[in-house]
């Protein structure tokens, strides 16, 4: 794990040197051009699908609020009352003066499969912290677009600030809202982790993509807990990704234990039956390459981790928000 991350520094810094050396000034005065430009920075930090939206007449936007609002009226958000963070519904708080939003996705999705009879954990969790991964290389592609434009403001978002990245997303044209609620492009499917830099800068928007989800059900269908209670709709108390990531209670609800073996750590089903994530391509980035054991870990072997264990298997890992405590609480739960 040690010469990993050592490898993984050493791809920061020569892409870190790419982005430098193809850093001579784009005219700010041409926003089509300086759009490119910093798509292109984008691309070479690692992103793809990487969009532009405009923060200032959004056209997605609005309806995905309203129905944020929706969700939180009907007790969705379960224990997470940060959702109900207003901030989250008005962009303009988390950078006054905000006019666009860079939306890039990250492709976590690696050609590799637990073992038959291993605990499973999300693919989210298999790689490297995403909010550090996704944070460093949008600072560095903040830091680019303030060479070109002295004077502009600029702030990188990660899942912890309160936006709605699936909506803004959306809006920037990387894909759309599936009825598993995650964002899903023709060419990724939905194993894309996304972040956003928003910028006190005009620049010309993308046009958000066509919806594809048709009338395919897969994902209602498939989840063991009923959690997408309507298309486009997740209820958080159900769901085996919340209970396992997010509950704190010492027991988890009978409805979740009994349905959600061997999920010990997050939950794919509903991504794993969806038609547009049968033939992704696998990511080689080596932020998302899987730590050998989430592909093989036993019920015996992770009960029996120590505090200091956790310590030292989940360093750097987006899977640290899941305690100790909780881990074997999760493990014990499959029964
Ligand atoms: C809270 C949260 C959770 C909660 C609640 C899930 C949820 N669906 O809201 C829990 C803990 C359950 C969770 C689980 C997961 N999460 Co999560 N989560 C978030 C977080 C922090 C907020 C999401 C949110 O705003 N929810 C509020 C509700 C209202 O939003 P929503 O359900 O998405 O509803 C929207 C759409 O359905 C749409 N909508 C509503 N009606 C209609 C109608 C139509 C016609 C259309 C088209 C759309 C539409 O509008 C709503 C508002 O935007 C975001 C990060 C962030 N800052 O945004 C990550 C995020 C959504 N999670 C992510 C991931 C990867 C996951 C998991 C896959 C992890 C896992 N494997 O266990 C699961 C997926 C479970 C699922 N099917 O949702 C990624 C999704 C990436 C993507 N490609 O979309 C995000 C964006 C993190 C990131 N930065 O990459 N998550």
């Amino acid at each position: 794990m040690q010469s990993s991350q050592t490898e993984d520094s050493r791809l920061d810094v020569v892409r870190t040197v790419r982005v430098a050396a193809s850093s001579a000034r784009t005219s700010a005065t041409d926003p089509e051009a300086l759009a490119a430009a910093l798509k292109q920075q984008a691309g070479a930090l690692g992103f793809a699908p990487v969009g532009i939206a405009s923060a200032s007449q959004p056209r997605r936007v609005p309806l995905r609020t309203a129905a944020l609002q929706r969700w939180l009226d009907q007790g969705h958000q379960a224990e997470m009352a940060w959702m109900a963070d207003p901030r989250r519904q008005q962009i303009e708080a988390l950078l006054p003066g905000v006019r666009s939003v860079l939306a890039v996705g990250l492709n976590y999705y690696v050609a590799a499969e637990r073992q038959p009879g291993s605990l499973a954990i999300a693919r989210y969790g298999w790689g490297r912290d995403y909010h550090r991964v996704i944070d460093q290389r949008l600072r560095q592609l903040g830091r680019w677009l303030e060479a070109q434009c002295p004077g502009l403001r600029w702030r990188a978002c990660v899942d912890s600030a309160p936006l709605l990245d699936k909506a803004w997303a959306e809006e920037a044209g990387l894909g759309w809202i599936g009825k598993h609620s995650n964002v899903i492009n023709r060419q990724h499917g939905s194993w894309l982790l996304l972040g956003h830099l928003l910028m006190t800068l005009d620049l010309p928007a993308d046009q958000p993509a066509e919806a594809l989800c048709g009338s395919c059900t897969a994902c209602l269908d498939a989840c063991p807990t009923g959690a997408i209670v309507e298309p486009f709709v997740v209820d958080s108390r159900r769901c085996i990704a919340f209970h396992t990531i997010e509950n704190r209670a010492d027991t988890l609800p009978a409805a979740i234990t009994s349905a959600m073996a061997p999920w010990v750590a997050g939950c794919d089903i509903c991504q794993e039956v969806c038609p547009w994530n049968r033939q992704p391509p696998s990511s080689s980035d080596s932020a998302t390459a899987p730590r050998p054991w989430v592909l093989n870990l036993q019920a015996g072997e992770a009960l029996g981790w120590s505090d200091q264990m956790w310590d030292e298997q989940l360093r750097a890992s987006a899977l640290r928000r899941i305690k100790p405590a909780q881990w074997r609480r999760n493990i014990r739960s499959l029964g």
